[in-house]
């Protein structure tokens, strides 16, 4: 690994998103904790990943499952406490992995100390608050909840309120859109500071940003939030330089210029809002929203999508960021379904791993993934889970199933005292299983991990030439390793025209010939040759 800057090292690294209810339980509550993520540390190393991004952890009312903070500095109590996370950060290191915070930046609890002083005191202005004029409170603020008279702004639920970071522009007849260097607005860029101290000081080796563009409002292309985001890396650069700043903004070109080492692509964010990662993975059946329309994604086993609108959004978002930073290709996340949702078939996850795996961005895996846990529909509210109508984020949250008991090994709580049920089908893979066989999925991603981290072409700064974004997907990686990708459930063929194709020794393979002037893709395999 190379040990040059903090986005070098990134990008020798496949990530790994643990969600800390639904991972693993220590203690037998039913809840997961920090201490089930330290005795699965084994998992992780066994299959490869650099380092893992944890959702929040810190204390929280738990409305929105953790992404309402009611304290910055202390983990949750039912996640167990700070020595925890020390031990975990510790142990996690002596096996090479590094573990991401999830920093909240934008809003806290409503029932966050600093928020309850704000909703007694008209003089405090860490977060934004507007009069009533003519009986009637602006567009989107919610009435106080104190003392104090008028109403504040939610960043999120209602129960989210907004910190105030200013907006960029100011205007007289809406006294609350206050400057970005007003005092409301400092003192929550210098807490944002002592937050990430204390976590970095503590080892932790950065943080994942959660909505990391909504800081400054009314900021036509970011000029200021980037400021802000900036000022925070310089800083970060000099006193943590080995430290990673990802962000949940859904646009890397714009988030990395803006200060971020990393952006993910995600279901949202961009000029796109989030279509070019649905356009790889999203089959309208769960997590969906009606804007979002009903075209068929790349990943589909009928063969109707294309590549085209992801590879294009990727080569934009590369020719603007340059080497500095990175973009994070995740297979799912815990607002979006996971890779294996209806009706995609469980055959399809091998070709889209080996897409993800070879291609030439920092992969993000959602745990359980790597066995093919299923998006489980229909679960009931949990935590602020269901944003919709057809918006359920708790199927993507159900807990890691390790083994076939019938809590999946997740704890030996009764099964009504789990986060979330585990998914009740029979035949739901778990990690026991699949470590004893070695055609399953989980040692094909394993597999994958070690040959992306052997072999430099295929990490992300390998060139990438497509030619073919169809189906099958074709391409070549750093000149030397043809990547042929078939998510359908046909037999397809593509004429490469290419000398020197033929004869490719086959590195990892399944249904994947290549001849003189084409190649034969049978369904759902995929292949990587050297050439
Ligand atoms: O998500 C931000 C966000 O905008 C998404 O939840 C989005 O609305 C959804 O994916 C539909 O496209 C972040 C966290 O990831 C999420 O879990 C939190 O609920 C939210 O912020 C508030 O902190």
């Amino acid at each position: 690994m190379s040990e040059s800057s903090a986005p070098g090292r990134l990008s020798d690294a496949v990530l790994y998103q643990i969600y800390p209810q639904s991972f693993a339980d220590s203690d037998g509550d039913g809840v997961g904790d920090v201490r089930g993520v330290t005795e699965r540390l084994e998992h992780l190393a066994w299959l490869g990943v650099g380092a893992i991004w944890l959702n929040p952890c810190f204390a929280s009312p738990m409305r929105d499952a953790g992404y309402d903070v009611s304290d910055y500095f202390g983990i949750a109590p039912r996640y167990g406490d700070n020595d925890d996370l020390v031990k975990l950060v510790d142990e996690a290191r002596g096996r090479g992995i590094r573990v991401l915070l999830d920093l909240v930046p934008g809003h806290t609890s409503d029932r966050h100390p600093w928020f309850r002083a704000s909703a007694q005191n008209p003089d405090d202005h860490r977060y934004i608050w507007a009069q009533e004029v003519d009986g009637a409170l602006p567009q989107r603020f919610v009435p106080s909840p104190g003392a104090r008279p008028g109403g504040y702004l939610p960043n999120f639920f209602d129960f989210q309120p907004a910190l105030n970071f200013g907006y960029a522009r100011t205007d007289p007849a809406e006294p609350w859109r206050q400057a970005v260097d007003a005092d409301g607005p400092r003192a929550n860029r210098d807490a944002l500071r002592e937050i990430m101290r204390h976590w970095l000081a503590l080892g932790v080796s950065g943080f994942r940003v959660d909505m990391a563009s909504s800081l400054v409002k009314d900021d036509p292309g970011f000029v200021e939030t980037g400021k802000l985001w900036s000022e925070l890396r310089g800083w970060l650069d000099r006193e943590y330089p080995d430290a990673s700043l990802l962000a949940e903004w859904g646009d890397p070109a714009v988030a990395v210029p803006a200060g971020f080492h990393g952006d993910f692509f995600l279901q949202f964010g961009g000029a796109a809002d989030g279509l070019p990662l649905r356009s790889l993975w999203h089959t309208h059946t769960a997590t969906d929203r009606e804007e979002w329309g009903d075209a068929p994604c790349y990943f589909d086993a009928e063969a109707r999508g294309s590549a085209g609108t992801f590879l294009s959004a990727y080569a934009q978002a590369v020719a603007t960021i340059g080497e500095p930073g990175h973009v994070i290709l995740p297979t799912a996340n815990h607002d979006f379904a996971r890779l294996h949702c209806a009706p995609r078939p469980a055959e399809q996850l091998p070709a889209a791993f080996a897409f993800q795996l070879t291609f030439p961005a920092v992969p993000a895996i959602y745990y359980g993934d790597e066995i093919g846990m299923r998006y489980v529909p229909d679960l009931p509210d949990t935590e602020g889970s269901v944003l919709g109508p057809h918006y359920n984020r708790a199927g993507s949250r159900t807990p890691m199933q390790w083994d076939q008991g019938p809590n999946a090994g997740f704890s030996t709580a009764p099964a009504e005292r789990l986060y979330l049920p585990v998914d009740p089908d029979p035949r739901r893979p778990d990690v026991a299983s699949q470590r004893a066989d070695e055609n399953s999925l989980l040692h094909l991603v394993r597999d994958l991990i070690a040959l992306r981290r052997a072999t430099p072409e295929l990490g992300p700064s390998g060139s990438l030439e497509v030619l073919h974004d169809g189906y099958p997907l074709t391409y070549i990686r750093g000149g030397r390793y043809l990547v042929v990708i078939n998510p359908s459930a046909r037999t397809v063929e593509f004429a490469h025209g290419r000398t020197g194709l033929a004869g490719a020794t086959p590195v990892r393979h399944s249904g994947v010939a290549v001849d003189a002037d084409a190649l034969t893709a049978q369904p759902f395999a995929f292949g990587i040759f050297r050439f």
